[in-house]
């Protein structure tokens, strides 16, 4: 009985090798504005945090490197869409540069140069046949924006919705899909609560909470706009796209403190917009307002939302956008450290399994079946959401020769159809991470992710495909797993 249902099993899988991707579901490629576009000061751009950043501290860069030049996308955009041809994706997802179209963040006199740019792009992109999905703030916000407390000042949220105002009044009538905001845990925790990304605040436990207030009601702001004025115009979808790492318990006993990480990961930002009763995650408030008091805080270090605030954000996303790397081991860690951070209101450990494969980035093992659980788990959680995985990718250190990042796709691809076609999760498209070698944040040049190469030794940026761009390219034709 046992071996008749794991054969079984075995069947099922070898069959979904076989099987055709769904015949609505499309197939893209990402990037981000400050990682591939270079021209940090031309044409009227002014500069973000990131260019601060690299320029003043080049120290926190593995190679000392920053995004001045970067892959040049700013002027060899038409060789990009070549690229995207030559794949033959559906859709095309990047980022505009906020300094490009406000400079210094003021929302008056936008850019000429910016918009004719984003215009020229789109009119190419689109008359190629391919469908942009357009991420408003992929974390390089206007420096002078940031001097003034950036995403900690509640007065961001009507400097993004004017900046956002600007892009759907220019580009709206072209872009089918837009994406408010990256990866809000990257930006607010790992910029904001520690000094992993810009800008560096290190202040954890506070200004993460504070930043992810203020980034979650501009989402809000700027999905109610478009809901209320474009929509009709347009008829485009906004959503939001949220990294998650799959956590999974350690032992049965760390069952709660897994899924208590996933919550204080994820749920953080998709409990407020995706969950039938909106707000924070339960388990969050609980234990940031106890560890709160413990501490001596007149008040819970999370922010808290009005009744009316959690009604105007709950339901604002047309789609859940999905990051998705890897897996980590989850263990219970609860402690008397009255420490103030993000890891001490959690309290939860992990670490990744050491029989995985490793990627070049820290962070990074191959594991596809986490990938799966956390589709599962969306669809289960969050009463079934339309989700496209907005990023999926593994690091290596270069080169045009690149078996594991075939197989990594072919597996990471493979978990996906059995969410699709077992476990009826709605999947409509997939963008791996990412089209080309870029500035690949703290880690520079170092850690390469593009399913083409870029030589950066040479000025003129060449870009060559990768054996994983010819797998991804026949994938994309033959629609199947090859
Ligand atoms: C994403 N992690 O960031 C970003 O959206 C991209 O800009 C970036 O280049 C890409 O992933 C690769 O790093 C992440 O620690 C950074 O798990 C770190 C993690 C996940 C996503």
């Amino acid at each position: 009985m046992l071996f008749a249902f794991l054969g079984l099993v075995i069947w099922v899988c070898r069959l979904i090798l076989a099987v055709p991707f769904p015949e609505d579901f499309i197939f893209g490629v990402s990037t981000a504005a400050y990682q591939n576009e270079g021209a940090w000061n031309t044409s009227g751009k002014g500069p973000s945090i990131w260019d601060t950043l690299t320029h003043e501290r080049p120290e926190l860069i593995l190679d000392r490197s920053n995004g001045d030049v970067a892959d040049n996308s700013y002027n060899k955009w038409e060789e990009d869409i070549e690229l995207l041809n030559d794949l033959g994706v559906q859709f095309y997802r990047f980022s505009i540069a906020w300094t490009r179209i406000f400079p210094d963040g003021e929302p008056i006199n936008p850019n000429q140069e910016g918009i004719n740019f984003y215009n020229n792009f789109l009119d190419q992109l689109t008359s190629n046949g391919i469908l942009p999905m357009v991420t408003i703030f992929h974390w390089d916000i206007p420096e002078s924006l940031q001097k003034m407390g950036g995403f900690m000042n509640p007065r961001i949220i009507d400097y993004y919705t004017a900046y956002a105002k600007v892009l759907f009044d220019h580009f709206g009538d072209r872009v089918k899909y837009w994406i408010t905001i990256n990866e809000p845990k990257q930006y607010c925790q790992e910029g904001h609560g520690e000094a992993s990304y810009a800008p560096a605040i290190n202040i954890s436990g506070v200004a993460d909470y504070l930043c992810g207030h203020n980034i979650i009601r501009a989402h809000a702001a700027v999905y109610h706009m478009y809901d209320d004025y474009y929509r009709s115009l347009y008829d485009g979808e906004v959503g939001i796209s949220l990294s998650g790492h799959w956590f999974e318990a350690y032992t049965r006993d760390d069952e709660d403190a897994a899924e208590r990480m996933r919550q204080f990961y994820v749920g953080w930002w998709a409990n407020p917009i995706f969950s039938s009763e909106g707000d924070y995650p339960k388990v969050m408030k609980e234990f940031i307002s106890k560890r709160s008091s413990q501490q001596g805080y007149p008040w819970s270090r999370l922010p808290e939302f009005t009744e009316d605030e959690i009604n105007y954000i709950r339901g604002t996303a047309d789609f859940f956008g999905f990051n998705h790397y890897t897996t980590f081991m989850a263990q219970n860690a609860e402690s008397d450290d009255l420490t103030v951070s993000y890891a001490n209101d959690h309290q939860v450990i992990f670490a990744s399994d050491p029989t995985w494969a490793r990627g070049a980035s820290a962070w990074l093992s191959v594991v596809p079946w986490g990938f799966r659980k956390y589709l599962k788990w969306i669809k289960d959680t969050y009463s079934s959401p339309i989700i496209y995985v907005t990023e999926n990718g593994f690091s290596d250190h270069g080169g045009l020769h690149d078996p594991e990042r075939v197989q990594y796709y072919k597996q990471y691809m493979e978990a996906l159809l059995e969410a699709i076609y077992i476990d009826e999760v709605e999947v409509k498209g997939y963008a791996p991470w990412t089209l080309m070698d870029n500035f690949e944040w703290f880690d520079g040049y170092v850690n390469r992710f593009g399913l083409y190469g870029v030589d950066f030794s040479d000025p003129n940026l060449p870009r060559k495909p990768k054996d994983s761009a010819k797998y991804y390219k026949e994938v994309i034709k033959s629609r199947r797993l090859v």
